[in-house]
């Protein structure tokens, strides 16, 4: 297995890192860089920029990653089958290249239809180790390469009008076994708010290799204090608009799933407990956490967190 992206920050230059930046205990995710060393450097200059954006991410205890192997062969995307194996285990009909993201909506100024291979050239990817809890309490940790949205979301320059960020996803019948599932696109929504948080990212890769069909190819949402509905696949137009926008599980099942999704222990899914995650990939089952981990960075997004309405 590729070990350069799943090594873990060691403990000491950590603890290191969170004391010169200032951080809270309880902040759990690790911004890794196959580069991390040179960036350690960096970050350890109080006056060098952060690599998140200006805002500074760490950790409270190390966390493994799973591997890849497993990553690619236990999925959701129901476009290709609703069985976890369906997704790895379906012809290779997705075509990935040439592939292009239209950025618009009555929110930005400067729309554009952008290449995967234009995105690549015009912003840095980024490597971040993060939780992953489906809303089916399971879980893994997964070493995403990407682009943070808010990068994608200031070259189109938005404007008032920009409240909500609506992500569409590839529907073709002629690449995608099961494309109608749901009667159309897969669609998902964020806040502008979450959207330009510095932990959202337009991941492109895992483990520093491309995304495979299973996995979203070539470019998908990640939302790690969500659970993983929110994380669209393939995806193809991110719109900004001004009204929220009704993501497909939404539309689905609106007893079970709402639009904001936040991951949090204390409100049971109506069929199953969410006090705990199954971990994909190892032995036993771990207790979930608010906002699966990274409260400290986006607890201030959610007023009240005695609302339902923030976590189904
Ligand atoms: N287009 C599309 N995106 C999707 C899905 C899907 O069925 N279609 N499933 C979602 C769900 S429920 C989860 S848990 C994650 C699974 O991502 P993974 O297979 O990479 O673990 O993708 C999300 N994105
Ligand atoms: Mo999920």
């Amino acid at each position: 297995m590729p070990v350069k992206s799943s090594d873990i920050t060691p403990q000491a230059l950590f603890m290191q890192r969170r004391r010169m930046l200032g951080l809270g205990l309880a902040s759990l995710s690790l911004p890794l860089a196959s580069g991390l060393f040179a960036d350690e450097e960096e970050l350890l200059d109080p006056d060098a920029p952060l690599s998140l954006g200006g805002q500074a991410v760490a950790v409270n205890k190390p966390i493994t990653a799973t591997r890849l192997d497993i990553i690619n062969s236990y999925n959701n995307y129901y476009e290709f089958g609703f069985g976890k194996e369906d997704p790895s285990q379906a012809p290779k009909t997705l075509i990935t290249s040439p592939w292009s993201v239209t950025v618009g909506g009555v929110g930005v100024d400067n729309p554009g239809i952008y290449d995967i291979a234009d995105l690549h050239a015009e912003h840095d990817i980024e490597n971040r180790l993060y939780r992953f809890r489906c809303v089916e309490a399971w879980s893994m940790v997964v070493p995403w390469n990407g682009i943070p949205l808010a990068a994608i979301i200031k070259a189109a320059k938005p404007n008032s009008k920009a409240k909500y960020v609506r992500f569409e996803t590839l529907y073709d019948d002629k690449q995608m076994p099961n494309a109608n599932w749901a009667g159309g696109p897969y669609i998902e929504g964020l806040t502008i708010a979450e959207a330009v948080h510095p932990l959202t990212l337009m991941a492109t890769g895992i483990y520093d290799e491309p995304l495979q069909q299973q996995t979203g190819a070539p470019i998908r949402l990640v939302v790690p204090w969500k659970y993983g509905f929110k994380y669209a696949k393939s995806i193809v137009r991110i719109d900004l608009v001004e009204e929220m926008p009704r993501n497909t599980w939404w539309r689905q099942n609106p007893q079970e799933y709402g639009f904001y999704a936040n991951v949090n222990p204390k409100f049971n899914h109506p069929r199953w407990s969410q006090a705990s995650e199954r971990v994909v990939g190892s032995f036993g089952r771990q207790k979930t956490l608010i906002f699966n981990g990274y409260a400290d960075d986006v607890a201030y997004l959610y007023p009240d967190l005695s609302d339902r309405r923030y976590f189904y």
